[in-house]
């Protein structure tokens, strides 16, 4: 089951609704950010009892964030992560430093409107030579610091601007079209997230030029840590997606490049594709009424 949003052809306004084998239930719900201000065990109910109404070949699927939803991120929380970071930074110790630091990295990622789903482009900045996707889990957290679902998150990330200078984070990370989230939440009471696959394929001109497996297993922190630093000192009305860090980086010498297509899979929570584009005139849809 995945709790996704969605949109008809006959009613313009997005859907929440849950999905299972290729059949919608919608929820009474106004958007997903009213999903997020329920306890999990109030979602989970409510997955339970809605009916089915739709057939997924009816509805276009929405990116899983509305309202206020903030997406945040964790950074250097796998040991690959940190050593490809030392590897490009003229700054080494900042990265060692915060892996075995109590307090991990975490910044914001992106409002919920700029995040790009599935099937959507992903961006590359046109000031930034040196380009990677980060695949990562991603949790959806409601307002009481519950983890309601995970969903698939691409992290897109410019090397080479994070690799002059670590205080250039920001535009490294945070760009037109850097934010890719898979569109359906698995629910939390469905899936056990200690020991999942993740899988990182590019593919160039229809051939696979970079292919990796990591596993949530190697992850250095607790995701109750994560969010209990997220919660410390914020509150999110919304609820939040908080993305946990990548375990895969490709070695300096890849590249990504303008047609390139992204798949991210996560064992029992989703798959993610998108193809590259470079600048931010791609991403005019994002802003259109
Ligand atoms: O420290 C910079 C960002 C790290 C990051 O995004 C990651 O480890 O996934
Ligand atoms: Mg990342």
């Amino acid at each position: 089951m995945h709790i996704v949003r969605y949109r008809s052809v006959s009613d313009s306004r997005p859907r929440i609704a849950v999905l299972n084998d290729g059949v919608l239930s919608t929820l009474p719900v106004a958007g997903m950010f009213e999903l997020l201000n329920h306890r999990v065990e109030e979602v989970e109910r409510m997955c339970a009892d809605a009916a089915p109404d739709r057939s997924l070949s009816e509805v276009r699927l929405l990116a899983p964030v509305d309202g206020a939803t903030e997406v945040w991120a964790a950074g250097v929380t796998y040991l690959r992560s940190r050593d490809a970071r030392v590897e490009e930074s003229t700054l080494k110790s900042v990265y060692e430093l915060v892996y075995d630091a109590e307090r991990p990295e975490l910044f914001f990622k992106s409002p919920a409107w700029r995040v790009v789903v599935d099937g959507e482009p992903v961006g590359i900045r046109s000031d930034s030579e040196l380009n990677v996707p980060e695949p990562e889990l991603a949790l959806v957290v409601n307002r009481f610091e519950e983890i309601v679902g995970y969903v698939v998150c691409n992290d897109m990330s410019s090397r080479s601007v994070e690799g002059e200078n670590p205080l250039y984070l920001p535009q490294a990370k945070l760009y037109a079209g850097a934010c890719a989230l898979s569109s359906g939440i698995r629910p939390a009471w469905e899936v056990d997230p200690s020991d999942l696959a993740i899988r990182l394929r590019v593919t160039r001109d229809g051939a696979v030029i970079w292919d990796g497996t990591t596993s949530t297993k190697q992850i250095r922190r607790p995701f109750a840590q994560l969010t209990a630093y997220l919660f410390h000192s914020e509150n999110y009305p919304h609820g939040v997606v908080l993305t946990t860090g990548t375990g895969l980086v490709p070695d300096l010498d890849f590249q990504l490049h303008a047609g390139d297509v992204i798949t991210v899979t996560i064992d029992e929570i989703g798959e993610l594709r998108n193809p590259v584009v470079v600048g931010k005139e791609h991403f005019d849809f994002l802003t259109a009424p």
